[in-house]
């Protein structure tokens, strides 16, 4: 029996995730079943009156960072109910995701990601209890509910059976380090923009054939540093 694939996301504004959580294949994969997503106010576990969690960093410098405590308490809540295979914090300066990332993260049984804010959280909780550091890209986000956001869509999307046709996942661009081929649907003809004839010729073999030569060419083309990545 499989047990769904669990996601406990701590941020201080949950609200800014929690739409896109219920909706669409998201949605449908945890009221499949598949998935189970969390959120959880870090404010709740603020240990001053005025709910913050947030404070003036030692040495003077600029911004505002994030206490030990608060996060400390949400984090050890979490894993007093259950082993977590990895305790992950978004931040611009983490290693880069990618496919292969999400791919390997969606056969975890429960992880954690900790969404990243102000100037940064204290060095402690990275050193002590973050096994994971995350970035999704080289440019800066205000939070990292954004970052938790998309790797979450990545990871779940893999999860076996939450896209319906289990050949679509596996044929994506990136899946292995290529870029898909065009796709088209009806009508054939619009607009005089015809659709190739190969792919209304109804050979199977001639088809794919020419769906490896447009990934492959599309691939050197636009993206050639992934066929690099792909002889690694
Ligand atoms: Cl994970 N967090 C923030 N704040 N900015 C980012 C990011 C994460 N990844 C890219 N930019």
């Amino acid at each position: 029996m499989n047990v769904a694939m669990r996601i406990d996301i701590i941020t201080v504004i949950p609200q800014l995730i929690e739409g896109f959580l219920n909706e669409s294949i998201i949605g449908r994969a945890q009221k499949r079943e598949l998935a189970e997503i969390h959120l959880h106010n870090l404010r709740d576990y603020a240990v001053r009156k005025d709910r913050r969690i947030d404070d003036y960093p030692f040495g003077g410098f600029a911004g505002m960072v994030m206490q030990c405590e608060p996060i400390d308490r949400c984090i050890s809540a979490l894993t007093a109910q259950r082993h977590y295979d990895e305790i992950i914090f978004t931040t611009p300066d983490g290693q880069q995701f990618d496919q292969p990332m999400a791919n390997e993260l969606s056969l975890c049984e429960n992880i954690i990601i900790l969404c990243g804010h102000y100037k940064g959280i204290d060095y402690r909780i990275r050193e002590h209890l973050i096994t994971k550091e995350v970035s999704i890209g080289d440019y800066v986000l205000t939070g990292g509910e954004l970052a938790a956001a998309v790797m979450t869509d990545a990871i779940v999307r893999v999860i076996p059976g939450v896209i319906g046709d289990e050949q679509s996942a596996l044929s994506d661009s990136f899946q292995d380090n290529l870029l898909a081929a065009p796709v088209y649907t009806r009508p054939a003809d619009y607009r005089g923009w015809k659709v190739p004839e190969i792919l209304l010729s109804g050979h199977e073999a001639k088809i794919k054939e020419w769906e490896i030569q447009q990934s492959l060419e599309r691939t050197q083309r636009l993206r050639p540093d992934l066929l690099e990545k792909g002889k690694r």
